[in-house]
């Protein structure tokens, strides 16, 4: 039998390709430039499976071309907010993401923003390299303790109990979280963490808000202008989920007239454009979307969208299946 044809949009880890040609008649990025809706509508009416990732949007226009080949969409990233996961539905394309693999890195980042925003360390980095430190000082670039603190965790998935589990047992900080679905009393007492009865709770308790909602129309702009006002003037604002999560110029605002004391990002409104509002302010730390950035992860994750398309051409359900 034929192997089923794929296009993989973006150039993935070396060993996951060598996987891609061995089980599929694969197709793989050279230029690793994001093909544009143009292309992926191509993609979708050539191909068995397409195989995008954050940075193509598969919107309805695109869904809706025709004639239509590609029976499943195996997406590299947990998030999949760049697809119309109703329109590909409609059209009976099968979608799968990957969870699970990306966890323990995305948490590990949200950590290493809530250090690097709580102790200056983008700052301290940026003033040791322009040559412009003098020496050792009692009140030099003075930042924040992180250890005992409170973090309050937007969206108590995968990402934020793992998040949770890093702060209440490595820096014993107290966690307060806020999620439609309630963690079982045991899972509280392993995360340390207190349930709150509202968003506006956790924002006038935590001196950490981590958020960790997927996107979606009910979550976009959720820290609007006023919530952001609810969070204590001397808190820090962790984004490692969506940059849609958070409205960024209501943000720009807080941080400039003091609402909050700094933030620390790693995704954007228009990625990959961060506004010069954002890249001048010095208590905001700026990652490039780097949340599932290690070698071990990008590989899992590649086999994880292999184990998804070959599932579903094996007549089986995919494990991630979204859509
Ligand atoms: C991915 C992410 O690297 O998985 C996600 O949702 O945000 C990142 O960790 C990226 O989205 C790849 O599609």
């Amino acid at each position: 039998m034929a192997k089923p044809n794929v296009l993989v949009t973006r150039r993935w880890p070396a060993e996951v390709e060598a996987r891609l040609t061995e089980v599929f008649d694969a197709t793989l990025s050279r230029d690793d430039v994001p093909l544009g809706a143009e292309g992926l509508k191509a993609a979708l009416g050539a191909y068995d499976a397409v195989m995008p990732t954050v940075t193509d949007r598969v919107n309805a226009d695109v869904l809706a071309v025709e004639p239509l080949r590609a029976r499943v969409i195996g997406s590299y990233g947990v998030g999949f907010n760049h697809i119309d996961v109703a329109a590909a539905k409609q059209r009976g394309i099968v979608v799968t993401n990957t969870p699970d693999v990306l966890t323990d890195c995305t948490a590990d980042l949200a950590m290493t923003l809530l250090l690097m925003a709580a102790r200056r360390a983008g700052e301290g980095e940026r003033h040791l390299r322009a040559d412009a430190w003098t020496g050792w000082r009692p009140t030099h670039m003075v930042g924040t303790k992180v250890t005992g603190k409170t973090l309050g965790v937007v969206g108590m998935g995968r990402i934020g109990r793992a998040v949770a589990r890093r702060a209440h047992h490595g820096f014993d900080m107290a966690v307060l979280y806020h999620d439609a679905v309630r963690l079982t009393s045991e899972q509280e007492l392993e995360h340390g963490a207190r349930a709150c009865a509202n968003l506006e709770e956790l924002l006038g308790a935590a001196d950490f808000v981590s958020l960790h909602c997927p996107a979606t129309p009910e979550t976009r702009h959720l820290m609007n202008a006023s919530r952001l006002s609810r969070m204590r003037k001397d808190a820090i604002l962790i984004n490692t989920a969506r940059g849609d999560v958070v409205d960024e110029a209501a943000l720009v605002e807080a941080l400039r007239s003091g609402a909050i004391a700094g933030a620390g990002l790693d995704v954007y409104e228009a990625e990959p454009k961060v506004t010069d509002a954002l890249k001048t302010m010095e208590n905001v730390v700026l990652l490039p979307h780097l949340g599932s950035a290690t070698r071990e992860t990008r590989v899992a994750m590649g086999l994880r969208v292999i184990e998804n398309v070959q599932a579903f051409f094996d007549g089986r359900t995919p494990r991630d299946r979204v859509a």
